[in-house]
């Protein structure tokens, strides 16, 4: 008998989870097969990038006529126009657009919000670095027909799947419903993103710590004292610690997420809240970390128990393995 393991599908295997689970609708699949088109859309485009500079650098039209959009802008409008028919949801929000995206006329509202960063780490792009797309999924919560901006403000603990594509070396899918982390990885040769890894853990103690050192002058005592002692060495404590930056978020992430250690955006004196928004990017990936068996703070409270006051709020955040999300509390409430 063949593997089966090789030929799970997104599909096949949101299909089986649906079975799991008697009272599903079907909905979560249906949303998360059309994120899965978008993504492979958007996979198309991000793994031409160069082309389309070259092709762009004469009169900014691309061989049928149309603008050249940046591939930010590409996606954002990618992922919209992929989620915005299917009846399943009743609001959006990107982080690239300042207000909430309501579903056009034309189309059903229904009992789910999506917010989603269509492309992380977009001044990577020309470098060919790792880039990504990170997606929340909630439960409506306001009455009515059209969705409201307080279904996009809710605390991340609310979130009831969440996940990211990474455009890197592959492309892979990453996401939780709440039982468990899994990943796709995308084969271009069949077009679908098949079953690679099925409930991913993270390693309880790492090696790699990850932060923009470059702007350690503006850091507090207590995150220096942190990092310096990552960096000294002891042989019975695993240390030194290497440094691995990719700049992108949920690159970094997602190494955390495989090899362990710890990522952090810490807040400094210049950025008091950092850099990172708290609704599109530290939401889903705090919640694919902790079903991992990780910890995703701001240094003060657990990132899923903040309430979003605006769309586009910044957090400072620290995310990885027990080990070292304990150890990074000694360091902050001595
Ligand atoms: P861009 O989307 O502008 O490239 O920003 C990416 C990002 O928001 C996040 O993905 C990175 O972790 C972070 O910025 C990197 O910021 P620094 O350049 O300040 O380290």
């Amino acid at each position: 008998m063949p593997d089966t393991k090789k030929l799970m599908t997104l599909e096949r295997y949101l299909h089986e989870q649906e079975h799991l689970h008697p009272s599903a609708t079907g909905e979560f699949s249906a949303l998360l097969h059309d994120l899965s088109v978008a993504a492979k859309l958007v996979w198309r485009e991000v793994s031409k990038a160069g082309l389309i500079n070259i092709m762009g650098s004469t009169n900014r039209r691309n061989i049928s006529g149309d603008l050249i959009k940046k591939l930010d802008e590409f996606a954002d409008e990618t992922i919209y126009r992929a989620m915005d028919y299917s009846g399943h949801l009743c609001v959006m929000a990107s982080e690239e657009n300042e207000d909430i995206l309501h579903i056009p006329e034309e189309y059903r509202s229904g009992n789910y919000v999506l917010l989603y960063d269509p492309l992380d780490g977009s001044s990577n792009i020309e470098a060919n670095v790792t880039i990504g797309s990170i997606f929340s999924i909630y439960k409506r919560i306001s009455p009515g027909d059209k969705g409201t901006l307080s279904d996009c403000l809710q605390k991340g603990v609310k979130q009831v799947a969440a996940g990211y594509i990474i455009y890197g070396s592959s492309t892979v899918l990453i996401y939780s419903t709440g039982n468990g982390v899994h990943g796709f990885t995308y084969d271009p040769s069949v077009g679908e993103f098949l079953l690679s890894n099925e409930h991913i853990t993270i390693p309880g103690k790492g090696t790699i710590y990850s932060i923009n050192e470059g702007r350690s002058c503006y850091w507090d005592d207590k995150v220096r004292h942190f990092i310096d002692y990552l960096k000294s060495e002891d042989e019975t404590t695993g240390r030194p610690y290497s440094l691995r930056y990719i700049g992108t978020m949920v690159g970094d992430a997602h190494r955390t997420l495989l090899y362990g250690g710890i990522f952090a955006y810490p807040g400094d004196s210049k950025n008091p809240n950092g850099k990172l928004r708290l609704c599109y990017e530290c939401n889903p990936v705090s919640f694919i970390i902790e079903q991992a068996g990780g910890m995703a703070t701001d240094g003060e409270q657990r990132i899923l128990d903040i309430q979003p006051a605006s769309l586009h709020e910044h957090t400072p955040i620290f995310l990885g393995g027990k080990e070292e999300m304990k150890l990074l509390e000694r360091f902050l409430h001595p």
